[in-house]
């Protein structure tokens, strides 16, 4: 006990007290009656919203892993009820912040919930593990609510506590949408060219890209397309390309292709300079090249970079061929830059030949009974891959200058019978290819089997028909 509160109260300070009590009783009475003040509106800042007595009602459906619609509107005041119509090929729920739920919802099915009275802007989201990270969320936009500081606050805390999308990273299916709305980078590789020598001028570029709507990210090219141009030959061709600057920073190329000394062909050159890059190709494979200025990480990631392809002298006819290239894409978001998270290995996005999805929103196709080639590099700059086609084995397997499977038979001389491979596994700057013969009509997934890289983008499709 201090001295102070033994004191008596002054007669001042009795005043006090009774005004006090007088303004906290009639306080008391509004917030019991709030009804008192017949006027929905105006709601001032900080006053109780007053119940309208109405109710929005809104279906919600699902497409893909989001919501149908994503954004509501609710006139501040209302009361929301949400029936949940699941068009989804799985189970989702939809859970507000205030705690409302609805049970998880079988494919098919359907379930109504009262979320209460709408006094501010609110959200609700799909509580299966990683639904909500992959988009499924429902922002409730109270129309009409003015916002108090507080709100304010309360709604940025929930917005990074909770809102597990990375705001500024696209959604799988927004990305999807995009990809449908964009030509694909052409997977498929072209027969052997005939001439030995072969002459490219390569054009840097320094564009931007539409990743989905409203997002967009650098893109630094060589000739307008990220990968780059696909070179392809045989042991022994000569390659002269004619590097061109026409960017605003220094900028340079090394194709891991040839072998000379790097220091000339490989420098870097300053905007508007030129340089001439002369290799000879002596040893098969799929090699990386790729732009070699600092930080390579971000020149590499914002799109400079691609693939010569020289064939090994005995390489069998297949009936189809084709060319995935994965790289990892940092995007510059409120939490850090593009550049930081390219430091932490921490790829926002993923990509076969240069956007997320792009071979869902347009699959690459073969028909049953045909033998197919994937030729698969890891340009990186950072992330793995382990290349996976589901629904079908690799009876064929050659990687980084050597078969490990071929045709259904091991090559260490000592493994007996029939085998194959799941997967072929290739860190930055590793290639090979792997052939599959389906034999059955349908829709096998391309993924990187890290799945984490599959759900940002290194992800496509195989559409096999009779
Ligand atoms: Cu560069």
């Amino acid at each position: 006990m201090t001295s102070s509160q033994e004191r008596p109260l002054t007669s001042a300070g009795s005043a006090i007290v009774a005004l006090i009590v007088v303004v906290a009783v009639a306080l008391a009475v509004l917030m019991v009656f709030p009804q008192v003040n017949d006027e929905a509106e105006p709601t001032a800042p900080g006053s109780p919203v007053v119940a309208s007595g109405e109710a929005t009602q809104v279906t919600v459906t699902v497409e893909g892993m989001s919501f149908q619609p994503a954004v509501i509107e609710v006139p501040v005041g209302n009361t929301l009820e949400v029936t949940l119509h699941n068009t989804g090929d799985q189970r989702h729920d939809l859970k507000f912040v205030n705690g409302v739920t609805t049970a998880p919802v079988a494919p098919g099915a359907s379930q109504t919930i009262d979320v209460g009275v709408i006094d501010a802007d609110t959200e609700g989201w799909c509580t299966l593990p990683g639904h909500r990270q992959m988009g499924m969320t429902l922002d409730v936009v109270a129309v009409g609510a003015e916002e108090t500081g507080t709100e304010q606050e309360l709604k940025t805390e929930n917005h990074s506590e909770h809102h597990a999308n990375i705001p500024g990273v696209p959604t799988m299916d927004q990305l999807i949408a995009q990809a449908k709305e964009t030509d694909p980078y052409p997977a498929q590789l072209g027969p052997l060219p005939s001439e030995t020598d072969h002459h490219y001028t390569f054009t840097v570029t320094e564009d931007e890209d539409e990743l989905a709507q409203g997002v967009v990210r650098p893109l630094w090219t060589y000739n307008g397309t990220s990968p780059g141009p696909i070179l392809h030959g045989k042991i022994g061709d000569t390659f002269t390309i004619t590097l061109e600057n026409a960017g605003t920073m220094g900028h340079s190329v090394d194709f891991h292709a040839g072998d000379i000394a790097p220091d000339q062909p490989m420098r870097t050159i300053e905007p508007g300079e030129s340089l001439e890059y002369v290799f000879t190709a002596k040893r098969s494979g799929i090699w990386m090249y790729h732009c070699g200025t600092m930080p390579m990480s971000v020149h590499i990631a914002n799109g400079m970079f691609g693939a010569v392809i020289i064939e090994p002298d005995n390489l069998e006819p297949v009936d189809r061929s084709y060319v995935l290239i994965q790289s990892d894409i940092y995007l510059d978001t409120d939490e850090s830059s593009a550049a930081e998270k390219a430091a932490e290995l921490s790829p926002d996005l993923m990509s076969f030949n240069g956007r997320p999805f792009q071979y869902d929103a347009h699959p690459l196709q073969s028909r049953v009974g045909e033998r197919v080639r994937f030729w698969i590099l890891n340009d990186g700059p950072n992330a793995p891959l382990a290349f996976h086609i589901v629904g079908t084995q690799f009876d064929t397997v050659w990687s980084e200058g050597a078969y490990s499977v071929y045709r259904g038979q091991s090559t260490d001389g000592i493994t007996k019978g029939e085998t194959g491979a799941q997967v072929l596994s290739l860190m930055a700057a590793e290639g090979g290819f792997v052939e599959v013969q389906p034999h059955e009509a349908g829709n096998y997934a391309i993924v990187n089997h890290v799945m984490s890289l599959a759900e940002k983008g290194a992800h496509g499709i195989l559409s096999v028909s009779q």
